[in-house]
């Protein structure tokens, strides 16, 4: 088979079809360089998870429990911290702009020692620290309840035996001083992100009682005031698992209600609703109601399948959604999703880069326009605009903001993995 190669575009042509972007722009009213400013303001939440399959580093032999699946078996998935570190940098040695990791409480460094998951502590991800302070990026956090004995019978803060409950309650009261540790030392937010897998297969007879003691238990994790500048406490809600498809105790509903109660943020991922409900449509309604709220974007293909992020329709809405009521300055957009089929690292480049792309989309809209046609209730010509934007040349000027950031233009950066794939993980 002839390779198939693609000619690199030189600063020039790169240029050049910027200038025509911008004035094609400029005609409805938008200002190309501040929308690249604005984008540049961003950072995303990348999830260390994309790189290894959910594993971590506790049990690196151990495998994914929770009703979440990684499915595939592509070369070249990172093994140990420094893999890990190492495909992550060069993941956002392609991508535009700073941005942040999000990292799982089994991502810890245990080489002094191991630790279970109620005494795990700030020193087991100091190497993490201090190897975001070298990279100048945030880390975000996430108990991990799940991929251990004591949640083998889908409960966990919820389960009907105190001793388990006990367990998971000091786990995530641990995150928390970890999330606060991070936050101190990076200077910068950790948004400590709250998800357990209980449920079931079918139906309990009383759907009551576990939401009791989740209630219960997330009081009691909640319990010690830490500064929400340094740790940021989220919970995220989910429909369905894989072995809880009748019944998860930390529903839409529950948590909802939790976190405008407590005061604490809310994660709305995009797998985790009925099939054709969209978070781009919550958005508006929980920030009436909360502060903050995480994003936990994925794409669920039929399922909470957790593929890479596309750009398609619901990324577009969602980056609208945030932008054109500046909702975006209340949300913390992290991405979710884990994808062993392909190239682990073209996983994480594209998913973040559409999300990125998607945001580009959004403050390039003339939203002011939008809205007064809408106030005049011109919603035919606000339709066909919206319609005809789609085709503007949305990638010149992408093109021309990775330029601007160092970082290879259009898909100028599939080659240069292909080339980390031979050079680095095929030797694994
Ligand atoms: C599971 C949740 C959760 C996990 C990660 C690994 O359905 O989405 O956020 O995917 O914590
Ligand atoms: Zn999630």
């Amino acid at each position: 088979m002839q390779e198939y190669k693609i000619k690199k575009r030189s600063e020039q042509d790169i240029i050049k079809a910027y200038e025509y972007a911008r004035e094609k722009y400029a005609a409805i009213g938008i200002d190309t360089d501040a929308a690249m400013e604005k984008l540049s303001k961003n950072s995303i939440s990348i999830h260390c998870w994309q790189g290894d399959d959910v594993i971590g580093f506790e049990n690196p032999t151990g495998s994914l429990s929770g009703g979440i699946q990684t499915t595939g078996n592509y070369p070249g998935n990172a093994r140990t911290i420094d893999e890990l570190k190492k495909d992550f940098e060069k993941a956002l040695s392609l991508i535009p702009g700073k941005h942040r990791i999000s990292l799982h409480a089994i991502y810890g460094d245990f080489s002094s020692g191991k630790a279970d998951r109620d005494a795990i502590r700030p020193e087991h991800f100091t190497t993490w620290m201090e190897w975001a302070k070298e990279l100048g990026i945030g880390v975000d956090f996430n108990p991990t309840c799940f991929s251990h004995p004591l949640s083998e019978d889908g409960f966990t803060l919820s389960n009907k035996n105190s001793k388990i409950r006990d367990f998971w309650v000091e786990h995530c009261i641990r995150c928390r001083e970890i999330g606060e540790y991070f936050g101190k030392n990076l200077n910068t937010t950790c948004t400590n992100n709250i998800w357990v897998p209980d449920g079931c297969k079918d139906a309990p007879a009383d759907m009551l009682a576990p939401r009791m003691r989740l209630e219960e238990s997330l009081n009691r994790i909640l319990e010690k005031p830490i500064s929400k500048e340094y740790n940021l406490d989220s919970v995220e809600s989910k429909l369905f698992g894989i072995g809880s498809e009748s019944y998860v105790v930390g529903s839409h509903e529950f948590y909802m209600g939790y976190a405008v109660k407590n005061n604490i943020a809310l994660t709305l991922d995009s797998g985790h609703f009925h099939p054709t409900e969209v978070i781009s449509n919550k958005i508006s309604s929980v920030l009436l109601f909360l502060n903050e709220i995480l994003l936990h974007v994925s794409r669920p293909v039929r399922w909470d399948s957790d593929h890479v992020v596309a750009l398609d329709d619901e990324l577009r809405a969602i980056a609208q959604q945030l932008v054109r009521n500046d909702l975006i300055s209340r949300t913390h957009i992290g991405l979710d999703y884990f994808d062993a089929s392909k190239n682990r690292l073209v996983c994480w480049v594209t998913g973040t880069r559409n999300m990125l792309k998607a945001l580009l989309a959004a403050y390039l809209e003339p939203y002011a326009a939008f809205q007064a046609l809408e106030n005049a209730d011109d919603t035919t010509t606000f339709f066909a605009l919206s319609e005809e934007l789609k085709t503007y040349p949305l990638g010149a000027v992408w093109d021309y903001y990775c330029m601007t950031k160092g970082v290879p233009a259009a898909s100028d950066w599939v080659s240069d993995v292909k080339n980390y794939e031979d050079t680095v993980l095929s030797n694994r």
